[in-house]
């Protein structure tokens, strides 16, 4: 299995906006299933390409409790979101940290499959939240930026100190339960 090294906050990397997907490939297949892989072996509900250092809109999700769903979303978009929610969110490049952000429990979007065909879909609860928290990843968001500076901040010495020490959180140590 062929894994990728995830980035971590507050690494400017992660503040790149991600390219349109023109080119529907082979080469395109295989990144995907390796960000996947990337994403379970790392206990992630969400991984978003530009989290491993490629400048693609291109995200992999599985919300599913037997982690057998795996969802690809290509160039996608939002168009309708309804029924503010709180959320309480991690994510893979801010390991060991979480908190509330303000989501959309219902929201419409649509995707692009591996043919390049758009299609337009509906999410609600926890996959809506992902597919937000994953888009905006693909805008050079983190969820941290909804936060107080001072919390940010926060977070991101804490981050940048265990990784000096090489004692950041793995999700060998921290299980993910959604
Ligand atoms: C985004 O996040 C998300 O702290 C995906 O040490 C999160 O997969 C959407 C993770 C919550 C909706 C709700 C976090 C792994 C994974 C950690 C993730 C960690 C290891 C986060
Ligand atoms: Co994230």
């Amino acid at each position: 299995m062929s894994t990728l090294e995830i980035l971590h906050f507050p690494d400017p990397r992660l503040r790149q906006i991600a390219e349109e997907i023109t080119v529907f490939d082979e080469e395109l297949v295989s990144l995907a299933h390796k960000m996947l892989d990337t994403m379970y072996i790392s206990k992630g509900i969400g991984l978003a390409a530009i989290q491993v250092n490629i400048k693609k809109r291109l995200v992999v999700i599985d919300v599913s409790e037997k982690r057998d769903k795996p969802l690809f979303l290509i160039n996608p978009i939002i168009y309708e979101k309804n029924n503010k929610i709180e959320s309480e969110e991690g994510c893979l490049s801010v390991p060991g940290f979480y908190d509330k952000v303000e989501r959309y429990n219902n929201i419409k979007y649509k995707s692009s499959d591996f043919d390049g065909n758009i299609k337009a879909y509906q999410a609600e609860g926890l996959l809506a939240v992902c597919i937000q928290h994953e888009i905006d990843h693909l805008n050079g968001k983190l969820f941290v930026d909804y936060l107080s500076d001072l919390k940010r901040d926060r977070i991101a010495k804490k981050i940048q100190k265990l990784s000096v020490q090489g004692k950041l959180p793995t999700r060998k140590d921290v299980p993910y339960s959604i």
